[in-house]
């Protein structure tokens, strides 16, 4: 089939590049999906899991070292209360059926946010996916979780302050410092951040951590967001990067 070829032509393309050491992606759209098919919002993020589970495999398959999902922020607490009970069955619905893919692809879960003050169920899925994945020394997949930037920040600031009256640290604290003490400690930044839905916003995540990623914006809802997507989304990131060389 012509998209077919399509698909294999640009697959080929980016793979003679450079491919982003870390992708991070806001998942925005599934409500909006479900509403213009007619669906209940529950099926637009059912339908945004198929869409994990196809972006997970086809980044580990391009070599990206780190995927960060943004799945549920602490503004999300706001929506209807069925909604979020809904979201909170996915993160055990999805090791359910992704963990053995995952162990045998050598992926690593991590989890971002105060996942702390998650239902205990979702805390139990999360701890289990990640328990069981740690060895592994592949692809990094982080989600983000109960996140807020801001709140991250916060608590770099409120951990600096405990060790600086515990170890009494003079060391001054530069941006690699910094850097340890937020929930991506140790990762490298991403390269390029992707935001789905058409919104223009980055919504309390990574602030810190995005001062020099590139950022990339698409309608497509979160549902429909396939591999021809992605590819377009890298291949517009090493256009930028080699425009930049030429300057
Ligand atoms: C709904 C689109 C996977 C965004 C994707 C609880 C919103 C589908 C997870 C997941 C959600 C999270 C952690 C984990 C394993 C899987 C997920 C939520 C929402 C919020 F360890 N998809 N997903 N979590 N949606």
């Amino acid at each position: 089939m012509k998209e077919d070829i399509k698909l294999k032509e640009l697959e080929q393309k980016i793979l003679a590049g450079v491919i982003p050491q870390h992708l991070a992606i806001i998942m925005d759209g599934n409500g909006r999906w479900a509403a213009e098919k007619g669906l209940p919002r529950h099926e637009g993020h059912r339908q945004g899991v198929e869409s994990v589970r196809a972006t997970v495999r086809n980044c580990n398959e391009l070599g990206i070292s780190v995927l960060t999902l943004f799945a549920f922020s602490t503004e999300n607490w706001q929506r209807p209360i069925s909604e979020v009970n809904y979201l909170m069955s996915l993160p055990e619905k999805y090791f359910d059926s992704e963990l053995p893919e995952l162990i045998r692809n050598n992926v690593q879960v991590r989890l971002i946010g105060e996942t702390g003050k998650l239902p205990r169920k979702v805390q139990k899925a999360v701890r289990e996916g990640s328990e069981k994945t740690k060895d592994n020394d592949g692809m990094v997949l982080n989600f983000a979780l109960n996140y807020g930037s801001r709140d991250e920040i916060l608590r770099a600031v409120n951990l600096i302050i405990k060790d600086l009256k515990e170890k009494n640290i003079k060391k001054k604290i530069d941006e690699n410092a910094f850097s340890d003490y937020l929930y991506t400690a140790g990762l490298p930044d991403p390269d390029l951040l992707i935001r789905t839905s058409g919104e223009l916003r980055i919504s309390n995540f990574l602030l810190w951590q995005i001062a020099y990623s590139e950022l990339y914006f698409t309608e497509v809802y979160w549902p429909e967001f396939s591999r021809m997507h992605l590819l377009e989304a890298i291949d517009t990131f090493q256009q930028r990067k080699r425009r930049y060389g030429k300057i």
